[in-house]
């Protein structure tokens, strides 16, 4: 029954009139150049033999496909295009239908919209996600969904990469008919066995009619670009999916193609194309710490928190959002009391915004508990203490925590700063400690610092990622020092802007060069949403062990001493309209400013957008290189991603590290060393930056030494 000889990255097998052909291209099923050509293949030939009536595209294992391979982007094209097997499809004289379960994805949704009829099992997810990668669906998607379900939901698709459900995209018109089971070979198999009987001919998605309507059209692109000019800042390729959608309306089927074809290829070109792929695979790259490939995780139902402030509520919120059994503990009953209500609260706010129902609340709340007795966490798997940033209240929660955890329970510490070395070594089960760096606010932001210390057992570790991945966050390995990975480089870069604003520029100027670059907020307003008071008791913490020679500016103790935290006081950098986040600038800061460069001898000079961004990144960049060089990451790639999913770096600039190998490392060097002429103890240059640049290398050779 079966074909001759089927290449292996597509199985034909044919059953009765029926060819099926199989994606096989573990794990997603990518459309590389080997199953494009047997797919283009596979097609004349069923074409030319008259045994086959009909064909049926699937995929081999959970997904149907999960588009282009996006390895290839950025190499050398091969031939056939993936533009050319979809036309290939499309074109074919006998009906082709595809069959789909799992995802199908960016060119594996094109490809199932150039056959002839589609059809979803339950649990199937489709959508057009290119732009997440800088990208325009590039095989065919700009011109025919358009087409076939007009060109406002297309867009929508198209803009926020929404992946639909089998029975969201039967209601758009993306599938003709859903599967009773979830067998898609079988359900596809009876599909094209009714459509064979009722001579169903191949119809094709390139004539289908949903752009008729002009002026309804031309209204949802007008309004898609007003949108999109609005709010995707810089990003190049959603206005480019909407001049793509616009030559559906406005061109003849082959010329929209050709024009797809033009727009996709400078969407490839562009160094955002280039930063958003790293950034797609630096994020799965994570996950794969040593530790997680040497040891099986601990299993982790019940989870203790310890400490019931901003942080250890957002803690518990993330672990009960992830359905987890999760105790809160406080040193006394008011305490317990704030706590317990800074968990309700953010259920609250989600009811009051219509998210959420009182039952989802209560039944969420029923898997919560809280106690002032620590005997409550003996029962715990894992517990995380996020109490007040002092070594002292640490160690006392630990030495508890030694007391009544069973064995086996993984302890963690939510610093930010503190050696978990020390917190380690107190107690009588140093490998059973590990840091649990959360970012605030702990149940949205996604970044989270797995702190490793010296003693750490590995499967302790891999729990940790195991965690990461129940709470959805993105987790990044880093070895101890002060401010780990994230924090260590804030303390870096935060220098230089300080210094910046000594010099001579505002900081307003400096929050305005940052969002320009890509920033949601600037360092200033960053400083004020987090609250001034927390760094001020840092450099008070740090004064006595600070370098006399360092420069030291005291712009941020002179607000500090007023008491303007920031929003929380109505003043920081900004003023702020009381009970609201909108700000505006302040001429008394700038008058402060302005007394301290007296102060300090400086003749306030003027500062080019471009020459803050330097400055910025030259810092950002030197301090990650150190970071690599002394292993708290292990590859620049965990740098990149710690920026991009805990400090607001841009994601389609790749973080920090693949942003240098864009701007050019010798170019990052030569910037530090002509900083270094006014201040040499600030600007050294990172030995590694030095090595890297005298080989001709960048941070990406560094990313890949499996
Ligand atoms: C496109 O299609 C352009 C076209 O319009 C035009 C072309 C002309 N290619 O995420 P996972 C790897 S653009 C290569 O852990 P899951 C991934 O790196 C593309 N590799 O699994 C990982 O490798 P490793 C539009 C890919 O089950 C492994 O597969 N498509 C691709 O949680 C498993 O991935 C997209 O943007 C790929 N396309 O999720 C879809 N996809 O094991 C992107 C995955 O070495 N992909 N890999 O670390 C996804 O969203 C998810 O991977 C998916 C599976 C939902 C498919």
């Amino acid at each position: 029954m079966s074909c001759d000889t089927p290449p292996p990255t597509v199985e034909s097998a044919l059953l009765g009139n029926i060819l099926v052909l199989t994606l096989n291209n573990p794990p997603v099923n990518a459309l590389g150049v080997e199953i494009r050509r047997a797919l283009q293949a596979a097609i004349e030939s069923a074409n030319d033999n008259p045994a086959v009536a009909a064909i049926l595209l699937v995929g081999a294992g959970r997904h149907f496909c999960g588009g282009a391979d996006i390895r290839e982007f950025g190499k050398t094209p091969l031939a056939p295009t993936l533009p050319e097997v979809v036309q290939r499809i499309e074109a074919s004289a006998k009906p082709v239908v595809a069959a789909i379960q799992g995802v199908a994805l960016g060119g594996g949704l094109e490809l199932a919209l150039a056959a002839h009829y589609r059809l979803a099992v339950g649990g199937a997810r489709l959508g057009l996600p290119e732009v997440l990668l800088g990208l325009l669906p590039g095989a065919g998607g700009t011109q025919r969904l358009p087409r076939l379900i007009g060109a406002k939901a297309a867009l929508e698709l198209m803009l926020s990469a929404r992946q639909l459900s089998a029975e969201e995209a039967l209601k758009w018109g993306l599938v003709d008919r859903l599967g009773d089971s979830a067998d898609a070979l079988a359900e596809g198999l009876a599909y094209t066995r009714q459509l064979l009987a009722e001579h169903a001919g191949p119809r094709r998605t390139r004539d289908a009619q949903a752009l008729s309507e002009q002026s309804v059209q031309r209204q949802a692109i007008a309004s898609a670009r007003q949108r999109a000019t609005e709010k995707s800042r810089g990003l190049l390729s959603p206005l480019l999916i909407i001049q793509a959608v616009e030559a559906a309306l406005d061109q003849p089927f082959e010329d929209g193609l050709r024009e797809e074809r033009r727009l996709f290829q400078e969407c490839l070109a562009s160094a955002q194309r280039a930063g958003l792929v790293h950034a797609f695979f630096a994020e799965r790259e994570v996950l794969k710490a040593p530790e997680t490939r040497a040891a099986a995780p601990r299993a982790i139902a019940l989870v203790g928190v310890v400490g019931g402030g901003t942080m250890g509520a957002g803690i518990a919120v993330a672990a009960l959002d992830a359905g987890l059994q999760v105790t809160l503990i406080e040193r006394d009953q008011p305490a317990l009391d704030r706590g317990r209500s800074n968990v309700e609260r953010v259920y609250d706010t989600l009811i009051d915004k219509g998210r959420l129902t009182l039952a989802d609340k209560a039944a969420t709340l029923a898997r919560f508990s809280a106690s002032t007795d620590y005997q409550a966490l003996a029962q715990a798997d894992l517990v995380i203490e996020a109490v007040f940033e002092d070594m002292t209240a640490k160690l006392a929660v630990f030495a508890e925590l030694d007391r009544v955890c069973k064995a086996g329970a993984v302890l963690a510490s939510n610093t930010s700063y503190l050696d978990i070395n020390a917190i380690a070594q107190s107690i009588s089960r140093p490998a059973d400690v590990i840091g649990l760096h959360f970012f605030s606010p702990a149940n949205i932001m996604k970044l989270l610092e797995i702190v490793v210390p010296a003693k750490v057992a590995a499967d302790v570790v891999a729990s940790a990622f195991d965690l990461a991945k129940k709470l959805g966050k993105v987790p990044v390995r880093a070895g101890v020092c002060d401010g780990f990975i994230g924090n260590r480089i804030l303390a870096v870069y935060r220098q230089a802007v300080d210094a910046m604003m000594e010099d001579g520029a505002s900081p307003y100027q400096i929050d305005e060069a940052l969002r320009d670059f890509g920033y949601p907020m600037g360092p200033f307003q960053v400083a004020d949403l987090a609250g001034g008071d927390i760094g001020w008791a840092t450099r008070q913490r740090k004064a006595a062990t600070r370098d006399p020679r360092a420069r030291y500016v005291q712009i941020a103790d002179r607000l500090c001493e007023r008491g303007w935290f920031g929003q929380k006081t109505g003043r920081g950098y900004y003023r702020y309209v009381q009970g609201s986040r909108s700000a505006s600038q302040d001429p008394e800061v700038l008058a402060i400013i302005d007394a301290e460069r007296a102060r300090a001898g400086i003749t306030p000079r003027s500062f080019s957008q471009p020459e803050i961004i330097r400055r910025y990144m030259a810092a950002m960049i030197n301090e990650g290189a150190n970071v690599v060089h002394e292993g708290i990451a292990l590859r620049p790639l965990d740098v990149d991603i710690t920026f991009i999913h805990g400090y607001g770096f841009p994601r389609y600039r790749g973080g920090p590290l693949k942003y240098a190998d864009q701007y050019g490392l010798p170019r990052v060097l030569a910037d530090i060393r002509e900083f270094a002429e006014a201040d040499p103890l600030f600007w050294q240059p990172s030995p590694l930056l030095v090595e890297l640049v005298e080989r001709g290398a960048d941070f990406d050779s560094l990313n890949h030494l499996d």
